[in-house]
């Protein structure tokens, strides 16, 4: 596990809701390491010699989970290089690490895993908005993506995973009065004037 003066924030939120937009924004005005569980697995889906690459691909089209041991050592191989990357270099100036995780927790057991195995959430940042608004957003994107998942069939069966996988761990971490609900409908620009002042507030 990491020390205490690493800050991990999750960040939630149904397929489309926004939150790599989000998290690209908010790098710009604090420094924030930006982890996506959904890119990581992308880059070892395509890497050489991945031993994970067909799991990953078929998980990823039919919108299931990968099985967690595979995201959380991705993300604390990550983790473990930008800090020693930072800290090696013109580092972060107050000495802390900060990251958005993004897109993950999506299970119980993945949190669980986690918190155990490489540390605690400060907070988890929840992008909320309907189905209708992810749907039209996501296919969208499709049209250039070249996202294997952006497509009708497999937002379906990305929506089903996430109300009955995913919802229940925001209801986790909303019970410890960590969870900072953002309603994504609106406009980019508007959505992260709310975020930055709420995430101003928690890092103050
Ligand atoms: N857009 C964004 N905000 C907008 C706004 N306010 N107004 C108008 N348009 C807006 O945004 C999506 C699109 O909407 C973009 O075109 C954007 O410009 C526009 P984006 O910011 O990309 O939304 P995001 O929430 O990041 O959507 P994403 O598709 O990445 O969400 P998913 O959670 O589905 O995808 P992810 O990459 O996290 O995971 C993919 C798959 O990986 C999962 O289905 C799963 O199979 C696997 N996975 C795991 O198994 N385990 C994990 O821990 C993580 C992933
Ligand atoms: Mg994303």
């Amino acid at each position: 596990t990491f020390d205490s003066k690493v800050t991990v924030i999750f960040v939630l939120g149904g397929p489309g809701a926004g939150k790599g937009t989000q998290c690209a924004r908010l790098v710009e005005d604090f420094s924030f390491s930006h982890l996506s569980a959904g890119d990581l697995l992308r880059a070892e889906q395509h890497r050489e010699g991945s031993e994970y690459g067909q799991l990953i691909q078929t998980c990823i089209k039919e919108g299931s989970i990968v099985p967690m041991e595979v995201t959380v050592k991705l993300l604390e191989n990550a983790m473990t290089a930008t800090l020693a990357e930072r800290r090696s270099g013109e580092g972060w100036t107050d000495g802390r690490g900060r990251f958005l995780i993004d897109g993950f927790p999506r299970k119980m057991d993945q949190a669980e895993k986690f918190e155990h195995d490489v540390g605690k959430a400060t907070a988890v940042l929840f992008f909320s908005t309907t189905q209708e608004v992810m749907l039209d957003r996501l296919l969208e994107r499709g049209k250039t993506s070249g996202r294997e998942d952006d497509n009708v069939e497999s937002i379906k069966k990305r929506f089903n995973t996430y109300k009955e996988q995913t919802m229940p761990v925001i209801e986790h971490y909303e019970k410890l009065g960590k969870v900072i609900e953002i309603d994504s409908s609106v406009s980019i620009e508007e959505v992260h004037q709310k975020t930055r002042s709420a995430v101003a507030k928690l890092l103050s």
